[in-house]
């Protein structure tokens, strides 16, 4: 776009295509090249270009920064070498003695930051079932200082009512912050809803193509961007720009990829709710997910993650171990479909009972539905139920 600062009134397929991007001012090349250097050259002492080395400014990470923050509807973005780095980042803007309440059903590894790492630090954390805004409410204190939520959560696809829970946070004087991850700014957006800090882990549907790690945070308000964009080069856990321009080659199709997550995801979940082999269905675009009315109030679609009930390891184990299409892996959000065992990979790190307490078991499967076409997916899905 000439001018990448105009993004006014655009919507998401053109911002996805265009936000924070413009022609490479040397040559016209209409796509941001890899700036891959770690120092810039400045014409005098004390005057440079606005480059001066590359952990504090990179133009490619700036484009990607630009553009996901247009896609989510905020002011800025921040990227992280990691989603984890953005929430360990996230973290070091509060100081001892601080106090966060947390979402219980968040990603195994946010969790075990939060409590094996963060915690010996004086901070201090209350995990909630989010799910609930009475427990959210009663685990404030008065040292409260963030409300960090994810929605849909990871694994058990449990919604958190964004708005009412920014609500809460607000009148305790502390920030939410929302983990977008699973939803993707496509299909949720959380600064809308009344967010402070939208978190991604731009590994997942923001990249879409499982070739590269990487980690996003946005927001609105000026001294939060502040703070953070500080601590991003205090701290150091910033992207390559070879990454960087992965993902921003990613974003250009997240509308596209995500109206195709949607559908198959959709029809999948269907699917399995009618199969004898899955006991249960966890998907928020069913009638019977407990919160369906709040998912279709605060999301547009309801994603390709989908996770179920076989009821034990031994089936858990016959499913995954028989899909020929599903890959069997972690990790989610990607063009192609992954199947995967939540207890045994992505939340291994989740002591034992408070997997149980979230419904977290051994029988748990979740899937990752891919943009493959939708019949064969199904068709995979059924010879691995077959052998359950
Ligand atoms: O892997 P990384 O980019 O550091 O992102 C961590 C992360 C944060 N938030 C959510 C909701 C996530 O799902 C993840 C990573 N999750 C997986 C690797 C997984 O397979 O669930």
């Amino acid at each position: 776009m000439k001018d990448e600062t105009n993004t006014a009134g655009l919507r998401m397929g053109t911002l996805a295509v265009h936000a924070g991007q413009q022609p490479e001012p040397v040559t016209g090349a209409i796509m941001t090249p890899v700036f891959q250097t770690s120092t810039y050259v400045q014409p005098e002492l004390g005057r440079h270009l606005g480059y001066e080395y590359a952990r504090t400014q990179n133009p490619t990470r700036e484009a990607l920064e630009r553009n996901v923050a247009a896609l989510e509807g905020g002011a800025y973005g921040i990227a992280f070498a990691s989603g984890l780095a953005a929430h360990d980042t996230m973290i070091k803007m509060f100081s001892a003695d601080d106090h966060i309440v947390c979402g219980e059903g968040v990603y195994g590894g946010t969790f075990r930051l939060f409590s094996k790492v963060i915690a010996r630090m004086g901070l201090h954390f209350t995990f909630v079932d989010s799910s609930s805004l009475d427990e959210i409410r009663a685990a404030i204190r008065p040292n409260t200082k963030l409300v960090h939520v994810e929605t849909p959560t990871n694994p058990m696809m449990g919604l958190t009512d964004i708005a009412a829970a920014a609500e809460i946070a607000h009148a305790a004087g502390a920030w939410l912050s929302v983990d977008n991850t699973f939803a993707s700014p496509y299909n949720q957006q959380p600064l809308a809803l009344g967010a402070d800090l939208v978190l991604h882990s731009t590994t997942k549907y923001i990249n879409g193509h499982s070739d590269m790690v990487g980690g996003m945070a946005v927001m609105n308000s000026p001294e939060i961007h502040e703070q953070y964009r500080f601590l991003q080069n205090a701290a150091g856990a910033v992207p390559g720009p070879w990454d960087c321009w992965l993902a921003l080659r990613g974003t250009k199709t997240l509308h596209l990829r995500m109206q195709a997550h949607n559908a198959n995801g959709l029809r999948i979940a269907q699917w399995l709710e009618t199969h004898d082999k899955v006991e249960r269905v966890y998907y928020p675009g069913l009638p019977s997910h407990p919160q369906h009315a709040l998912a279709q109030r605060q999301m547009k679609g309801f994603t390709g993650m989908i996770s179920i009930e076989t009821g034990s390891l031994e089936n858990a184990t016959k499913l995954v171990n028989n899909t020929r299409i599903f890959a069997l892996a972690e990790s989610l959000g990607g063009v192609e479909s992954l199947i995967g065992h939540p207890a045994m990979m992505t939340h291994a790190s989740v002591p034992v009972d408070r997997r149980q307490a979230m419904g977290l078991s051994d029988g748990l499967v979740r899937l990752s539905c891919g943009v493959e076409d939708v019949e064969d997916l199904i068709a995979d899905l059924d010879q691995a139920l077959a052998k359950v």
